[in-house]
């Protein structure tokens, strides 16, 4: 089935952020980035060095003489003392870089890993280690150097894990005989099935026992290989093992493993996603023995960060009110988002550009409000983009010899078609601009800015009710990971008031924020201030005398909390007291309480900058506190086009449809409905309420070697440190945040009316367990257009062999589906059916999947392949206090574990050949929800 063969492979262009340039097989710009936080240690830059330089040979081999790692940047703290070989840092930032060296937020969780949540194929965010893990000698030696190697193919090659801590055991049948095997690849790994106790420092291990209910291997049961042996893979599984030294690849690859490389990349192997990579057929092998280059490094220091506003003063911005729009957008950006310490100037342009503000440093609020006086308040003239950001850079350099590192915030609503003449000079110029795109005619050239310096992209409409321009300039925070200095977004809502009437709303104050805390309300036409009440969480009241109005700026109120703001709900209520409605806004900011504490924090953003209609995409939310997700909250998206109506979308983390993985803080939704071409804008609000928790650890952390067998001993690591109970879940209570996700840009939309080109999203979540003589299948429900809306029919396939599913899914047995509906996208379904025509015995195993098809007759891609066994594990094996009556379960799902174990069944007796289902020991392998096979 080439269809569905060829949609495993989702190649995404952009890795967001990154810089990482691959030339002759050589990997160059890769950043390692130090975390502002941490104190000078330079054992930490030499071991990076180390870790890298050895990791570049194995990747060399392992990637069959193709890739190595040629020049590395690795980011040092501003705070460390400077030395002379240090440079500055360009358009590097800690936000954007490829590996990320900082202490985890709880006490444990050295464990490296990487942040990746696209889908096969997809790269990832961030390679994470931790400097624990770099230091200490134990640890490292668990990894061990090669550990780079196995995340960066996470990073850049968008392959998965073959090991799973959740499901690390399956049922495997070779010539008739069935075996319990642990999760790996490949499947030729050798080793023994260990569990180990102690009391005290005195261990003992032994073999380890069936579990009666699963009919796997006990808990605690650990996979322990052999130090010696001659299985060369696979990297994703297990690269410390002296012998491995390649990807598993079609030949070696093990398909029946419940890992999440067999669910993800559809039964493929790591080599085969790899050779399907863009960086795979941009190159070609090298003819050496050994990587042509030992890895350079370049050590870049940060520094006091300098921004330059480039603002458009064009004839055009007389319209729509976007000069006042603009001040009272960049007011906030000076008064509460650019960090103390920081330099600001303001250039304006038109036809030719002119220094409004010279470089000042953000000292006191003084500065601050000295620097909004120099805003534009008035516009005429003509556009010129290269006059404005050569001013800007004549600001910069006021205070450094180069643009090395400084940042522009260019902000236009007109085209230029004498862009280009600078391009060159930007990109050279080490400076990042990031670029706000006003209304529909701004030069659609502007990214291209953005694009070549690593720099944001926003894009604001002139609807006033959308509070566009705000938000662009409140996400143009820091890049340098001092997160504790950042200004946070709290609340961005706006409303058409009319009237007389009332917009009224709750903003929560959390632990985690409260410093520096602002209450802004905007309006767009009366010069005096609508009825403002604001209620604290203790009834302390703030009323519009209580605000401050600027004269500068008749159309905003500005109150600044004293200290820290009380944590809980803050009312407001307010009125329009004008003769007309006019739409009213409330913006609300705050910083950390405190450096011991990171703050909750949202980044949004789209899995591509520019995309082809018909191409779906994918809005992602990821909400953390410190590195840790967090879960249960409600998390909303307005993406809003250039022309039409913004549409709203909520975010889900239950890993069906666009988001890959349940519970890891990371929510997402496709996005289809296009409304035309042009840029789209994307803000996120989300809530959390008593039930929202931060999670104590990330998924697919580097596999923690249990121990080798050598010589025939078995030599245990001591255990992974495990974080408790208490710390794995903390309860976060009630809070706010808005994000935006910048802009992006669509194209190809045809004009008319649109005929349906989204099938159903696969379906990923697929389990099975048995109920009696019946199979229970559930999943969630996709839609009509992949995540969004009903599908129309489903089709239930079943077969004893895997990879005929995968490949003829046509050709298998069809199950009789005649009486099944599909519900609404996100909802559960259920099905229960006998399976005919089917001899069950002692290592039977049969597979199922499933398609949905909408009322277009578009079929979803296959579902993943969901595995029914039946096992009897050998007798002798089986521990002595084991009764003679045999209890016999399906293995329950990992998240529905205490209500859907199903009736127990009592047997006597073995069962003879060919009788009734319910006679055997019946085992339902790997149907933990989050990593089903
Ligand atoms: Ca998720
Ligand atoms: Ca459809």
């Amino acid at each position: 089935n080439a269809k569905a063969e060829g949609a495993v492979f989702i190649l995404a262009p952009t890795l967001l952020g990154s810089m990482v340039q691959l030339k002759n097989g050589g990997y160059e710009d890769i950043v390692i980035a130090i975390n502002p936080e941490l104190p000078e240690d330079h054992n930490i830059i030499r071991n990076i060095k180390d870790m890298v330089k050895e990791a570049s040979t194995y990747l060399f081999n392992a990637t069959k003489q193709r890739f190595f790692f040629k020049a590395v940047k690795i980011i040092i703290p501003q705070h460390w003392l400077p030395k002379s070989e240090y440079l500055s840092v360009k358009t590097e930032s800690y936000d954007k870089a490829d590996v990320i060296v900082a202490n985890p937020y709880l006490k444990y969780g050295d464990d490296p890993y990487t942040l990746q949540y696209g889908g096969c194929g997809e790269k990832g965010r961030y390679i994470h280690f931790t400097p624990d893990f770099l230091l200490n000698d134990t640890l490292y030696n668990i990894y061990g150097s090669r550990v780079f190697v196995h995340e960066w193919a996470h990073l850049r090659w968008g392959v998965f894990d073959e090991y799973n801590n959740d499901a690390p055991f399956y049922v495997s049948v070779n010539s008739g005989k069935a075996s319990v095997e642990a999760t790996r690849c490949s499947a030729d790994i050798t080793g023994k099935y260990i569990v180990q106790s102690c009391t005290g420092n005195n261990c003992m291990t032994r073999e380890c026992d069936y579990d009666q209910q699963t009919k796997l291997y006990e808990a605690g049961c650990k996979f322990v290989p052999e130090k010696t042996q001659n299985a060369p893979a696979s990297i994703m599984y297990m690269q410390s093992l002296p012998s491995v030294v390649e990807f598993c690849d079609q030949s070696t690859h093990n398909e029946k493993a419940t890992n999440l490389q067999n669910k993800m990349c559809n039964y493929h192997s790591t080599w085969e996603v790899i050779m399907n990579s863009t960086d795979f057929s941009n190159t070609s092998p090298i003819n050496s023995a050994s990587p042509p280059f030992e890895t350079s490094f370049s050590l870049l220091q940060t520094k006091d960060r300098a921004v330059c506003l480039v603002l458009d003063v064009s004839g055009s911005m007389a319209g729509y009110n976007r000069i006042k729009h603009l001040y009272q957008a960049a007011e906030i950006f000076l008064l509460q988002i650019i960090e103390m310490g920081s330099w600001v100037g303001i250039v304006t342009f038109e036809s030719t550009a002119q220094i409004t503000s010279n470089l000042r440093q953000i000292v006191s609020e003084n500065v601050r409000q000295d620097l909004i006086k120099y805003l534009p308040k008035s516009a005429g003239g003509g556009t010129n983009i290269c006059a404005g950001v050569r001013k800007g850079f004549e600001v910069i350099k006021q205070k450094y010899s180069n643009l090395d590192g400084s940042e522009i915030v260019l902000l236009t609503d007109g085209e230029d078609s004498g862009m280009s003449i600078c391009l060159k000079e930007v990109e050279d110029s080490g400076s990042i601009i990031h670029t706000i795109a006003l209304g529909p005619s701004a030069a659609p050239e502007l990214e291209q800015f953005s694009d070549m310096t690593g720099g944001l992209k926003f894009y604001a409409t002139d609807t006033v009710d959308s509070n566009g321009l705000q938000d662009a300039f409140s996400g143009i925070s820091s890049g340098s990971g001092n997160i504790s200095e950042q200004s946070i977004q709290l609340e961005s809502t706006a409303q058409s008031v009319a009237v007389k009437q009332w917009m009224n709303g709750t903003v929560t104050v959390d632990s985690t924020v409260g410093k520096d805390t602002f209450f802004v309300v905007t309006w767009d036409r009366s010069t005096s201030p609508p009825d403002i009440l604001l209620r604290d969480p203790k009834g302390k009241e703030y009323r519009t005398s209580n605000f401050t109005v600027s004269d500068l700026n008749l159309r905003t109120a500005r109150l600044n909390i004293a200290g820290t703001a009380e944590v809980g709900d803050w009312l407001y209520w307010i009125q329009n007291n004008h003769t007309v409605s006019q739409v009213i806004s409330m913006i609300v900011t705050s910083r950390p309480a405190s450096l011991a504490v990171p703050p909750v924090t949202v980044k949004a953003h789209m899995n591509k900058d520019t995309n082809n209609f018909p191409n779906p995409m994918v809005i992602y939310a990821e909400v953390s506190q410190g590195f840790l997700p967090v879960l249960g909250a409600t998390v909303m998206a307005t993406v809003e086009p250039q022309t039409g109506s913004a549409v709203e979308l909520r975010l889900l983390d239950d890993g069906s449809g666009a988001d890959i993985t349940k519970n890891d803080g990371i929510y997402s939704k496709y996005f289809t409905t296009f409304k035309g071409n042009g840029r789209y804008n994307l803000k996120v609000h989300i809530q959390g309420r008593n039930q929202t928790v931060r999670l104590g650890r990330r998924q697919s952390r580097a596999l923690y070697v249990p121990g080798y067998i050598e010589n025939g001993e078995i030599k245990i690591n001591a255990p992974r440190p495990e974080v408790s109970d208490d710390e794995i879940q903390a309860k976060l209570g009630s809070f706010n945040r808005v994000a935006t996700g910048g802009s992006f840009v669509v194209k190809n939309v045809p004009s008319g009316g649109i005929i349906d080109v989204f099938p159903p999203c696969k379906i990923t979540d697929l389990e099975a367990q048995f109920e009696e003589d019946k199979i229970h299948l559930s999943w969630t429900a996709p839609g009509n257009d992949l995540d969004e809306g009903q599908a129309d029919r489903y089709i239930i396939k079943m077969s004893e062999s895997l990879l005929d599913l995968r490949n003829t899914f046509e050709d298998a047995t069809s199950v009789n589906t005649s009486s099944l509906i599909p519900k609404p996208a996100g909802t559960k379904e259920s099905f229960q059916f006998k399976p005919e025509n089917v001899t069950i015995e002692n290592g039977t195993i049969i597979y199922f999947a499933i398609r949905a098809i909408d009322n277009a007759s578009l079929t979803s891609e296959v579902s993943n392949v969901v595995q029914a066994a039946l096992f009897v594990p050998p007798k002798e094996s089986l521990p002595d206090t084991l009764p003679t009556e045999v209890i016999t379960k399906s293995v329950p799902t990992q998240e529905s574990l205490p209500d859907t174990i199903p009736t127990e069944v009592i047997t006597n007796s073995v069962p003879k050949q060919g009788s009734f289902l319910l006679r055997f020991l019946l085992m339902l392998s790997m149907t933990v929800s989050m990593f089903q096979y």
